[in-house]
């Protein structure tokens, strides 16, 4: 059967979706017996999976779905991120450097003039493993370019059985809350809902209840598997991209098989693909400012993903006991292996 959340006609066309509520009723059963409680979210309530990890109800659900009927190919790339943390910009580089010699960056014809970067790197529960669907994967061209915010302990086990590649972004975890806050807050305000305080949003962040989180065990999960396999998981962070773009999009390239040659270099190649991702160039486009992604719980407009992109907004939301609070955390956790962000 066909599905709602059809492909744009610009992109390769996935099969026909396959309708499936019996999988997804077995799923749902079994993560509505799980606890569940108020955290930050645009609905309020997040369901805390066995592994450890919250999420909303449909979310956790399509990632069941993609751990059951997700094939992987090794020469997939999987994009995974806790939310907030610089998903749409790593999609527009991956997409942008894969598809560098078909689209050139700086053309006109280039696919993000009509569809963003969540239309051209889609999330496995977010945006293909919903609303009893289960996709048609097969026939896109490789290197098929994938998304998922789910940790590490979560990932369809296709994933790891298939040695796929998989590109982890970190970011600071205070821009990370102040950015989640923001964007929770936008959705409860269009949904009629009381504002979450910066203090509550902290207090949840701190806890773990927020999307994807407990945010330190997802960034762990994925820096221990960058240090035991770094040719398989490559580990950015939004800080250092935002500080050398270009370093980074040659990092990626190099990792997914395509690195820039020496006439690329020559051309400008690396600067055009970091010109066309950057934030003020993708704010102004079009497919931004009156575009829509069709995610789990309807479409979202495109320029809710683009707010200020900055690094150490956190100063101007976060007191500075909870800065304190929330970097002491982050120390406890990450300095026994050698992390620091
Ligand atoms: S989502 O919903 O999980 O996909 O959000 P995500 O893309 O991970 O995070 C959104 C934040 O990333 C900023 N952003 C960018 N920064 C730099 N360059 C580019 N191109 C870019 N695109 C998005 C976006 O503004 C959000 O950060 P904040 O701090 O809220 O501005």
């Amino acid at each position: 059967m066909s599905s709602s959340f059809s492909t744009p006609a610009i992109l390769p066309q996935e099969g026909d979706a396959e309708t499936n509520e019996e999988l997804y009723g077995q799923f749902t059963e079994l993560a509505s017996s799980w606890p569940c409680s108020r955290g930050l979210s645009r609905a309020n309530l997040l369901y805390r999976h066995e592994k450890g990890w919250y999420s909303t109800l449909p979310l956790m659900v399509g990632a069941m779905v993609a751990d059951a009927r997700f094939a992987a190919r090794p020469s997939d790339v999987v994009v995974a991120t806790m939310p907030k943390s610089g998903t749409t910009w790593m999609k527009a580089l991956l997409y942008s450097t894969v598809h560098r010699r078909e689209h050139a960056p700086g053309g006109p014809g280039h696919p993000f003039n009509s569809v963003g970067p969540h239309e051209c790197v889609r999330h496995l529960e977010y945006q293909l493993y919903t609303r009893n669907r289960v996709p048609d994967l097969a026939g896109l061209p490789d290197p098929r370019l994938l998304a998922t915010h789910v940790p590490l302990a979560s990932l369809p086990r296709s994933v790891a059985a298939s040695g796929c590649r998989i590109v982890y972004v970190c970011r600071n975890p205070k821009d990370t809350l102040v950015s989640t806050w923001s964007f929770v807050n936008k959705f409860r305000a269009e949904d009629g809902l009381e504002p979450i305080s910066v203090e509550a949003a902290a207090g949840y962040f701190c806890d773990g209840v927020s999307a994807s989180g407990p945010y330190w065990d997802h960034v762990l999960g994925y820096w221990r598997a960058h240090l035991a396999n770094p040719e398989r998981v490559l580990f950015f962070r939004y800080e250092e991209m935002s500080r050398d773009p270009a370093a980074h999009v040659r990092r990626l390239a190099e990792f997914v098989g395509r690195p820039f040659s020496a006439e690329e270099e020559e051309d400008g190649a690396v600067d055009a693909v970091v010109k066309l991702c950057s934030f003020e160039h993708m704010t102004g486009l079009e497919a931004t400012k009156s575009g829509k992604t069709e995610l789990v719980l309807g479409a979202v407009e495109n320029s809710s993903f683009f707010r200020r992109g900055l690094v150490g907004d956190w100063e101007n939301h976060l007191s500075p006991e909870t800065a304190r609070k929330i970097d002491a955390i982050t120390d406890a956790k990450f300095r026994a292996f050698g992390l620091s962000v």
